[in-house]
């Protein structure tokens, strides 16, 4: 039968590589993946892709994929259709909201929201009808502190500078391991080659990790760091660079340096090594080397933002860029001019200008942080949360003391979920609407693009037809829209397709109709391969978004977060510390339902120091038990050098054991979940966001 090639980006993580995708047409006229292989003509990508790629066809083909609307009547699911889905819906949200407020419908948004356009464009469509102020999402169990940071240095959350990695000399990475997790808020295909490059042109690659990672394993110097005390070495090594006088100049307009430099003269390496555990002479000698490379950039993630001084750490990795002048420098850290540019056409976003009912948490950007999540549902009260709406989403796993969220996702009057699982959060819903599968819809990385380490862009074309009777995410959400709006008397502007956005945001953008290159969206679909925009250039002058217009190096909230550091406690002597980690093989919660990936020896076990093995009586392979302030877990333990001793890793994301859910290839595997004992009070307490890494935990023979 006919056989077609077909280009398009894989937008499964961050790193958006190109994929070539075969398919056959069969006799009854629908098409089957033949072959999924990296496109080696993606200027970007390079060919590169890893195994999940791969398992596109099998999310395709999953038989406990959903395809249709489904209720749940006691413990058992029927279809519905669409119509009727939608009506319901807007029935139970209405009523809830007459009798209990409009704040009684949560909503919460989970990762792939920004992996798939139609959330992108779509979801206020129906979500902002509902007026709540209960808004969740996964940024404040991920990235809240860089949006924080670069709202307050910058003007804008969005504004965040990605390193220059095809250009430095010097790269220093904090709790980031883009070879598992292939990048983040960096997007960058082919990252290994790109590091490798790094050193074979003289340069060098840093890593400060608790855990000796994939990505420390090949760098030329690793150091340990107790987990959460990042923000004692990055004092120290701003502190060093201050008193060494090996700052460099920068050209960009900034306000409130000396104020740093007052405000962090007690925090010198001597002072703060025995908080970090890294040797004051170390510290003192990275800052040295650091400030010595023509071109250097440090570079912090996950491991750094979701502890307890996350935004302390981002707002430290800022200044160390800025007074070292490798800020907007080439082989520094650089803004992209992405294509489609939501910097330019949103505005800045606020903080604080609300908080959470119980906990007083702030809100960022018109979102809560979702550790509030279960409480607002728990704590009774006026403006109780009575309803939840879930997107792409899967809190019980993902979000901190997921069994308390269970037991709140158990109290509720109504829920509804976005998803095509029945997993261990959308086993509570009343009903679930399931959208089309990644290579059944186009897609436009608004997202992804604007965190590239190049400027790239490119619109990809759905590989399959939409098959009869199924919607896309965003027709969901028009469907919902149209039946909230109908129900409640509420007005609605007629809906664009979000081709038609992408194309319209193409042209307003930079490389538009105002433009050269006259870039639409007739452009894009006539390179299937992407287009290279070229490399990043300094522009954060001109693309400040601050009052003054100047870079604000010492916002009051970061400068007051320092006592707040400073009056922490030491860390305790022999104390287990949890934190997280990722696979190539894995992506957050959802992809464990495949064999492609999921073969093998397992993937999931509680790593520890041999030495900690030995002081409590445990060795390799043993099941054990572990215990933090919220709960308890039995998991099998593994002995890895690879640990920092006093430190323990085990990955999000595992747990599917749970009762009801219908993922047979995850069941049969199903790990524990770290979020049974991550603590929903432990929280990088300024922007709220929770503290994953870190979690103090007791592990003894199971
Ligand atoms: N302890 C610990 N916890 C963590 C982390 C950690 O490192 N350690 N990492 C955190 C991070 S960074 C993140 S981003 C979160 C992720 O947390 P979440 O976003 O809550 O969860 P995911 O596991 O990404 O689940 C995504 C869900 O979306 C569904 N889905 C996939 N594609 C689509 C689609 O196109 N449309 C729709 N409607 N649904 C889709 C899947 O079936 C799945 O149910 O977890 C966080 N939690
Ligand atoms: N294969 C795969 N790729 C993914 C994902 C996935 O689940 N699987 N998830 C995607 C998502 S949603 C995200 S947000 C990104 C995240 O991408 P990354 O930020 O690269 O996240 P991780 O791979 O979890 O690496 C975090 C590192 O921080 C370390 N760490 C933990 N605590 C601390 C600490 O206190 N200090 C320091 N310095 N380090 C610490 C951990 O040991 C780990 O090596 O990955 C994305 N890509
Ligand atoms: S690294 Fe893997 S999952 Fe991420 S975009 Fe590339 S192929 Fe897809
Ligand atoms: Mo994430």
């Amino acid at each position: 039968m006919t056989k077609t090639l077909h280009h398009r980006a894989c937008h499964l993580c961050e790193a958006i590589c190109g994929l070539t995708i075969e398919t056959e047409l069969q006799a009854d006229g629908s098409s089957q993946i033949r072959s999924i292989k990296g496109d080696a003509q993606d200027s970007f990508s390079r060919g590169h892709i890893c195994p999940k790629a791969v398992a596109l066809q099998d999310i395709q083909n999953d038989p406990d994929r959903l395809r249709q609307p489904m209720r749940r009547v006691g413990s058992e699911w029927q279809a519905i259709d669409w119509d009727e889905a939608f009506a319901l819906v807007a029935e139970r949200l209405s009523a809830i909201q007459e009798r209990h407020g409009q704040n009684a419908v949560a909503v919460y948004q989970g990762n792939p929201s920004v992996h798939n356009y139609g959330l992108m464009t779509h979801s206020s469509y129906f979500l902002g009808q509902l007026k709540t102020r209960n808004r969740y999402s996964a940024t404040s169990v991920d990235q809240l502190p860089h949006h924080l940071t670069s709202h307050l240095m910058y003007g804008h959350g969005l504004l965040i500078p990605i390193p220059d990695i095809d250009h430095t000399d010097f790269m220093l990475i904090l709790g980031g391991n883009p070879l598992a997790s292939n990048g983040s808020i960096m997007t960058v295909p082919d990252v290994e080659k790109r590091l490798k490059a790094i050193k074979t042109r003289g340069g060098k690659l840093v890593v400060v990790d608790p855990r000796r990672s994939e990505t420390a394993a090949i760098a030329d110097q690793h150091l340990f760091v107790r987990p959460g005390q990042d923000a004692a070495l990055l004092l120290a090594m701003l502190n060093t660079l201050f008193e060494e006088q090996l700052t460099g100049a920068s050209h960009l307009p900034v306000a409130g340096l000396d104020a740093v430099r007052q405000a962090i003269a007690a925090f010198t390496a001597e002072a703060m090594s025995a908080r970090c555990g890294v040797p004051a002479g170390t510290i003192r000698q990275l800052a040295r080397d650091f400030a010595a490379a023509d071109k250097a950039v440090c570079y912090g993630r996950m491991g750094v933002s979701t502890q307890a001084f996350g935004s302390l750490c981002q707002w430290l990795v800022q200044l160390i860029n800025l007074v070292t002048g490798n800020l907007d420098r080439v082989g520094g850290a650089l803004c992209t001019e992405p294509a489609v540019d939501l910097v330019a056409s949103t505005s800045g976003g606020h903080f604080n200008r609300w908080q959470s009912r119980v906990s007083g948490l702030p809100e960022y950007g018109g979102e809560l942080p979702v550790a509030a999540l279960a409480e607002e549902m728990l704590t009774e009260g006026e403006g109780q949360i009575r309803a939840l709406v879930t997107v792409a989403g899967n809190p019980v796993l993902s979000t901190p003391n997921g069994r308390q969220l269970e037991q709140a996702l158990d109290g509720l009057e109504f829920m509804l979920s976005i998803d095509f699982y029945i997993n261990e959060t959308t086993r509570y819903a009343d009903l679930i609407l399931p959208p089309t599968a990644p290579l059944e819809h186009d897609h436009y990385d608004t997202t992804f693009n604007l965190f590239a380490v190049r400027n790239v862009t490119r619109f990809n074309q759905a590989v399959l037809a939409k098959p009869m009777g199924a919607l896309h995410d965003w027709e969901i959400f028009v469907g919902l829209a149209k039946a909230f709006a109908a129900k409640t008397g509420g007005e609605l502007k007629p809906s664009m397709a979000p081709e038609q956005m992408i194309d319209m945001g193409l042209r307003f953008g930079p490389y538009g109709d105002r433009s050269e290159r006259k870039l639409s969206l007739a452009t894009l679909r006539d390179h299937p391969h992407g287009l290279d925009l070229g490399a990043l250039k300094p522009n954060l002058g001109g693309r400040l978004k601050t009052a003054t217009q100047q870079v604000q190096a010492a916002p009051a909230i970061l400068i007051a977060d320092l006592q707040r550091f400073a009056a922490q406690a030491l860390p305790k002597a022999g104390e287990l510390l949890l934190i997280g980690r990722r696979h190539v093989r894995s992506n957050n919660s959802w992809m464990h339902n495949y064999h492609r990936l999921v073969k093998g020896k397992p993937r999931h076990q509680l790593l520890m120091n041999p030495a900690d093995l030995a002081q409590r009586g445990l060795v390799d392979g043993q099941p054990v038990r572990v215990r933090s302030r919220v709960g308890a877990i039995e998991v099998e333990v593994a002995a890895s050098e690879e640990m920092m001793p006093g430190v323990v890793s085990l990955p999000h994301g595992w747990g599917h054991a749970r009762p009801g859910v219908q993922m047979g290839i995850a069941s049969e595997q199903p790990g524990a979940s770290a979020n049974d004992l991550t603590d929903e009070r432990q929280l990088d307490s300024l922007s709220g966001n929770a503290a994953l890494n870190g979690v103090p935990v007791q592990v003894d023979a199971a």
